[in-house]
């Protein structure tokens, strides 16, 4: 991509109305605009990321046996009032009424659809267990959205439903999710502790959230300091193997949200030179809730005796808009964002230092060809602009490797490249660069 034809609105001012480094840097960089409070346009920068982040959390939900399904943004009132959350989930819910005077309502999670969607055709424990995910907009009228695109009311989450015979079939599929969260958090650069954590108005009574340590967090959590160091993608994981161990392993240590806080415990079972008391950003949520649904919605199947139960279901919810601003508070410095290469929105930054200097443009233009050529996503700046205005953007826009070519360097057979994470400089050869890029 060139930045010349390239729709990256940039700032260099900071924006008054952000409160949080993610929000400012978000604006600052022209990945997002707001269109009213808590609603965002995703402008091209922003949304290269979004779309990194949702294929990493789809490609762990295919891993774990989740298969993806879409289902509206826009339900009817009939389901919800047959659950009795129609008039239970209060003013967060956007009602709507159609034109024949029908109660609709925008999604704010879809426990009930697929509930519908599951029994409309699943009679048997035969056809158990199922796993289905989607990942959608959702609508929630918070009282309060603020810190952009970390709190808004519409955000775009990947939800999972799980539908087991049994409470040990249940806890089968809990644990595939919550391991497949481990990899997920994991693979977006991102170390996010299972917490016990309240239910609120999804119900059940089994429930972790992932927690990502953070001062600007709006949870406050309490866990064991040992969570921060635990490694998760070492191991391979068989999805079909025994994963209550894992999940044992993951949950021996206190790690616990505020509403499910105990001093006395934390005091006990915490060492006190490991006792961690910090804010944390909420990335996900996970649920096991019985039959809450499946009775209310008669979603029954027969078991291997013949008798009609209900099902014992599960949800599991993954924030992939917060975890753009998530990413960012965890990885930036005074300049600008600092991308971990699995999210970022272009691997390499071309810079080209001199574009009225023929030789200078010559040698950009072919690494950018073949940079190309190679699948290498690459953001070329071939603006007319000075060479502190290139790398000021580039730095605010955090690509992982900065690729600087000028005539002076030319002059002498090198180029310098850049790592943004820490900063490091090299010059080298641009072949000796092309091939670490490449290699
Ligand atoms: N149905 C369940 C799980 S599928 C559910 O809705 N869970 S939730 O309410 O905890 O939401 C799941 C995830 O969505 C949260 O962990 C959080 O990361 C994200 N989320 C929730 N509310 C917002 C919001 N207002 N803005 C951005 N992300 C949000």
């Amino acid at each position: 991509m060139r930045l010349s034809g390239y729709f990256m609105p940039t700032m260099k001012e900071t924006p008054a109305e952000a409160e949080i480094v993610s929000h400012r840097l978000m604006l600052r960089a022209g990945m997002i605009r707001q269109a009213s409070a808590g609603i965002y346009s995703w402008l091209p920068l922003g949304l290269r990321v979004l779309k990194k982040i949702e294929q990493i959390v789809r490609e762990e939900q295919d891993r774990a046996g989740a298969q993806e399904v879409l289902m509206p943004t826009i339900q009817s009132a009939d389901l919800w009032k047959e659950s009795g959350r129609y008039d239970a989930y209060g003013p967060e819910m956007l009602r709507i009424e159609d034109r024949h005077g029908r109660d609709m309502l925008y999604g704010p999670t879809n426990e009930e659809l697929i509930t519908e969607i599951f029994r409309a055709s699943v009679k048997s424990y035969r056809d158990l267990p199922r796993m289905l995910y989607h990942i959608q907009w959702k609508f929630r009228d918070e009282v309060r959205p603020r810190f952009g695109v970390m709190r808004g009311r519409e955000f775009l989450m990947k939800d999972n439903y799980s539908f087991d015979l049994d409470y040990a079939g249940a806890k089968r599929s809990y644990n595939k999710m919550f391991v497949a969260y481990l990899r997920t958090f994991a693979r977006l650069g991102l170390q996010a502790i299972p917490m016990v954590a309240e239910t609120g108005p999804i119900g059940g009574d089994l429930s972790h959230e992932f927690i990502i340590l953070s001062d600007t967090g709006e949870s406050e959590v309490f866990c064991h300091r040992d969570f921060v160091d635990f490694d998760v993608l070492g191991a391979s994981i068989d999805y079909e193997s025994d994963l209550e161990p894992v999940v044992e392993a993951w949950t021996k240590l206190y790690a616990r949200t505020d509403d499910k806080h105990d001093a006395a415990a934390f005091e006990d079972q915490v060492p006190e030179d490991k006792r961690v008391h910090r804010r944390g950003i909420e990335v996900g949520h996970i649920f096991y809730f019985g039959t809450k649904y499946s009775d209310p919605l008669k979603a029954l199947v027969a078991t291997p005796e013949g008798e009609p139960v209900a099902v014992h279901m599960g949800s599991y919810g993954i924030g992939v808009s917060r975890l753009v601003g998530a990413v960012i508070e965890a990885s930036h410095d005074d300049n600008g964002i600092i991308w971990p290469e699995p999210v970022a929105p272009f691997r390499v930054g071309l810079i080209n230092l001199k574009t009225a200097d023929a030789a200078c443009t010559k040698a950009c233009e072919e690494t950018y060809a073949k940079l190309q050529d190679a699948g290498i996503e690459v953001l070329y700046d071939d603006r007319d602009e000075r060479a502190g205005t290139k790398f000021n953007d580039m730095d605010l826009i955090g690509l992982p490797w900065q690729l600087v070519i000028g005539p002076r360097g030319l002059g002498k057979g090198v180029v310098e490249l850049k790592r943004r994470a820490g900063g490091e400089r090299e010059e080298l050869s641009l072949e000796a660069a092309l091939v670490r890029l490449t290699g």
